[in-house]
């Protein structure tokens, strides 16, 4: 039985990876960091199954990160742990940096020292692509050829995290990838990011339950969106190759926050949502990222990988989910 760790254990993504990886016969061992209070909600599926365990570790404690990865030799290791709120990086950078760039190396490190063997999957971002986009045919988009430009703290601390998984793989034969993922989202989704607030936003208000407006900031800026499910079996498929090799996960559509507001809103019948919304300056960041559109062509050619849910399909699970929690609240 191969053998998967995860960092990030608690996260929306290690939730559907790990689900996966146990689908696919692996034991996989969650690695969380310490809380006093249970975060253990979006694990709640796979919490009892025989093969899936969640330990405690930090990827900014190298002493934890070294014991985990000598005690287990992992086949294969995923780092979704990550400071991975972008506005909150301007306020946070040095924690932002120390998680996501300094944690990488940590981690990387201790592959190096203890266990050469194991694959390690990195979660990179669409982030590092900043305000860069190439042009064809009037078609905008980002792919493994666009030069990076970061925008914001957590960005240029992932491209340090990205910039050092290259270093190991080219240093030291460590099988090395990243998986430059453009912008995912469930039912799982933190309450903190854009799609997530709308959603929840949407089920209190079909339960009667708001009385404040919706404060949104940029809703201009464009994003390609699909859903975690999707981007974890690709993730998977990186490790499975012959070489290591960076590859883009998207949905290769864009659309604006605006666009979700029109999405989202219509779904539960309302076709003005103007009423609704309020512009918080406050919620605009120091320097913004205006337009992601992924292009996953090399994903498909080289790994046979597609996404298979749709915006209006993902968009609608989030609010019939947020609606149906919300309703016993
Ligand atoms: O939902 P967001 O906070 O996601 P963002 O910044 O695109 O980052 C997410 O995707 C990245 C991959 O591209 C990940 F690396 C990262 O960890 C994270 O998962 O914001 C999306 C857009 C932004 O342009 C933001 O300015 O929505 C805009 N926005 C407008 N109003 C808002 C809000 N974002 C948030 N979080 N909250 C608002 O009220």
């Amino acid at each position: 039985m191969k053998i998967a760790m995860i960092f990030g254990a608690t996260g929306q993504d290690s939730s559907y990876l790990s689900e996966f990886l146990l689908e696919k016969n692996y034991k996989v061992v969650g690695v969380k960091r310490r809380s006093s209070t249970n975060t253990l909600g979006r694990l709640e599926n796979i919490i009892e199954h025989e093969n899936f365990s969640v330990i405690e570790g930090d990827v900014v404690d190298p002493s934890s990160i070294n014991n985990l990865v000598r005690e287990y030799q992992p086949d294969e290791l995923y780092n979704t742990a990550a400071m991975s709120h972008v506005h909150t990086s301007f306020q946070q950078p040095l924690y932002t940096f120390q998680v996501n760039a300094m944690g990488m190396v940590n981690i990387l490190e201790a592959v190096r020292c203890f266990s050469p063997h194991t694959k390690v999957l990195q979660c990179s971002t669409s982030e590092l692509f900043g305000s860069n986009y190439q042009e064809e045919n009037g078609i905008k988009y980002q792919d493994e050829n666009t030069p990076f430009s970061p925008n914001s703290p957590y960005a240029v601390a992932k491209l340090a995290a990205h910039e050092v998984m290259r270093l190991y793989r080219d240093a030291y034969n460590i099988f090395a990838c990243c998986s430059i993922n453009f912008n995912h989202e469930s039912p799982r989704r933190g309450e903190e990011f854009v799609t997530r607030k709308i959603t929840q936003w949407i089920g209190k208000f079909i339960n009667n339950q708001n009385i404040l407006p919706l404060k949104l900031g940029n809703i201009d800026a464009v994003r390609d969106w699909s859903h975690a499910k999707d981007m974890v079996g690709g993730m998977w498929m990186m490790l499975q190759q012959d070489k290591p090799k960076d590859y883009v996960l998207c949905s290769g559509k864009g659309y604006s926050v605006r666009e979700f507001l029109d999405c989202a809103f219509s779904y539960v019948g309302i076709n003005d949502w103007s009423p609704y919304v309020v512009i918080d300056p406050k919620l605009y960041r120091p320097c913004e990222v205006e337009f992601l559109q992924g292009c996953y062509d090399l994903a498909k050619q080289e790994l046979g990988w597609e996404p298979q849910i749709g915006f209006e399909e993902l968009v609608h699970e989030m609010i019939d989910s947020d609606i149906e929690r919300l309703k016993s609240v």
